[in-house]
């Protein structure tokens, strides 16, 4: 491709779903950055490129969570997001690694497990020098740094993230759902963490489900769902897709 805009479309079922979006809105909804404001910015730079080539009434940006940890530069991440959402309608979820970095400031021991899901990475993006495993003093004095470097608009929008989207017939999701569980019975730690119990579900939900939280290679498209984390912190791509009426085609960013 030689300018930003829809691609063809690699995915399967002829990118149709069972779902519909109210007419004249569209639906960007970008997969788990993790961490890479590069692929993050080039993505934004693409929707706006398509908004202008193709403008439709209502486009929503949705991002499906986890935007932290385990990438460079979460810190750059969460102030294009802020700066996106000044502009732009846009929804953004709760990823479950948007739990940690709130819990840390007051409770400094859950460094123990917020290290072992990239956590590391998000202070060295704030600045801050952690050894490779902080014990108990280093932890709390951590923590306090952070507490004093993050800034407020920082932690106002991770406190503020959102579980779920409904629009149409389509439920965003970080993780997804349980199966036979209404969506407003569903509890925070199945729609933050879920994997196979949905996964492996091939029956209809409420709603068809565009989540993330898991990485595959590629979008994956099935007939009650898609996942749309493809890794973007290890692979180098980060995923958009664009939802209008029953169709879903994938956003390609790779030449801006
Ligand atoms: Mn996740």
């Amino acid at each position: 491709m030689s300018k930003a805009g829809i691609s063809t479309s690699t995915l399967g079922q002829g990118g149709q779903t069972r779902a519909a979006l109210p007419e004249g809105t569209r639906i960007y909804a970008v997969g788990d950055v993790h961490g890479r404001s590069d692929l993050l910015e080039r993505q934004l730079a693409a929707i706006d490129a398509d908004c202008k080539q193709r403008p439709v009434p209502r486009p929503i940006t949705v991002f499906v969570g986890d935007y932290i940890d385990r990438g460079p530069d979460s810190r750059n991440v969460l102030d294009l997001l802020l700066r996106w959402q000044q502009s732009h309608e846009a929804i953004f979820l709760r990823g479950n690694h948007e739990t940690f970095l709130p819990r840390f400031i007051t409770d400094p021991r859950s460094l123990d497990e917020w290290r072992q899901y990239g956590g590391l990475e998000t202070l060295l993006s704030y600045g801050l020098k952690p050894s490779i495993n902080p014990d108990r003093n280093e932890q709390t004095m951590l923590a306090t740094e952070f507490a004093e470097t993050l800034p407020r608009e920082h932690l106002d929008f991770l406190q503020a993230l959102e579980l779920t989207f409904s629009c149409g017939g389509f439920l965003f999701v970080h993780a997804g759902v349980r199966p036979g569980v209404p969506i407003h019975e569903q509890t925070e730690d199945d729609l933050l963490w879920i994997r196979d119990d949905f996964l492996n579900w091939e029956q209809p939900f409420e709603r068809f489900v565009v989540h993330g939280h898991t990485p595959v290679n590629e979008p994956d498209l099935r007939l009650n769902r898609i996942n749309i984390d493809t890794g973007a912190y290890a692979t180098g791509r980060l995923t958009c897709v664009v939802i209008e009426n029953t169709a879903v085609t994938q956003l390609a960013s790779d030449e801006i």
